[in-house]
């Protein structure tokens, strides 16, 4: 497939998307958000991409939304066009795992497209924020929510009310970021990370990951029972059976994705 604004690979069952817009830091358009949904839909449909990686430049994951682009919008423009749906939000309707691989800045739709990865790998250059305060905005694309999920409402508050961005130690710390690594391993660290992932059963990864974001969307008791059913559920398949007799005759299980 042909891209202009994003570069894709597939490879050992990873697939990568780079942002590739270096001029404006990867400054999110409305014809990249359109191809990265549509790379976001090929990887989806290929049975040999297991895991996916998002990532940007040394400098920049992508330092927001393209303000040239949205500048001139009027209220109707937004509102009628559904401003921020389709491709936007894309990458939460992913089955597979969608690991991030931030480095640089990972500003306004940036860091809300890092944060809707399932995982945030970062490199030690990393800076988060929501600075749309200071165009006049809001965040549009779950930063006031899944910032202040991830990080508890003081940071959340601290960050979206003055702007100011967060490094990647901090990141880590406030429970942002999974892993902070030197800048020039996090491709490696990050590979590596996904190639483990990928020797995994593809369907039980898929409960897995569906059980954890379950816990966003419910309560405690429902979110238990939820995992609960699924947990239950694995005993149906072959590749239970198989990773528990490898695990007795001390060999690798052989997954089968059924
Ligand atoms: N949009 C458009 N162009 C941008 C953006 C952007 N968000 N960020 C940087 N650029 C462009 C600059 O205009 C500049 O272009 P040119 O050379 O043609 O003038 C080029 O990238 C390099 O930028 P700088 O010269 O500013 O580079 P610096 O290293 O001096 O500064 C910063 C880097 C701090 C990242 C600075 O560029 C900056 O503050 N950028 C804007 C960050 C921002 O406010 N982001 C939030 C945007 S609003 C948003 O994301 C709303 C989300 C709504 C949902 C979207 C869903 C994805």
């Amino acid at each position: 497939m042909a891209f202009e604004t994003i570069l894709t690979e597939a490879k050992d069952g990873i697939g990568v998307i780079t942002f590739n817009r270096p001029k404006a830091l990867n400054a999110l358009n409305a014809q990249m958000i359109g191809e990265m949904g549509r790379a976001l839909d090929a990887f989806e449909a290929d049975d040999n991409v297991h895991v996916i990686v998002l990532t940007g430049s040394e400098k920049a994951f992508a330092a927001g939304a393209d303000i040239k682009e949205m500048a001139d919008k009027s209220f109707n423009d937004a509102y009628m066009g559904d401003f921020i749906s389709g491709p936007w939000d894309r990458i939460d309707s992913c089955h597979k795992p969608v690991i991030a691989a931030v480095s640089g800045f990972a500003l306004g739709g940036g860091c809300e497209m890092a944060m809707m990865c399932d995982l945030i790998i970062a490199s030690d250059t990393a800076k988060f924020g929501q600075p749309e305060i200071t165009l006049g905005i809001v965040p549009g694309i779950g930063g006031t929510q899944r910032l202040t999920r991830a990080v508890g409402k003081a940071k959340a508050m601290d960050m979206v009310l003055t702007g100011r961005m967060m490094g990647a130690e901090e990141a880590e710390r406030s429970g942002l970021v999974a892993r902070v690594v030197p800048a020039d391993q996090l491709m490696d660290e990050v590979m590596t990370m996904a190639a483990t992932m990928a020797t995994f059963s593809r369907s039980t990864m898929k409960m897995a990951k569906e059980s954890v974001r379950r816990a966003f969307e419910t309560t405690l008791s429902e979110g238990v029972r939820y995992e609960r059913r699924l947990f239950h559920a694995c005993f149906a398949t072959y590749d239970q059976k198989e990773g528990m007799k490898a695990f007795i005759e001390k060999r690798k299980p052989k997954f089968e994705n059924r």
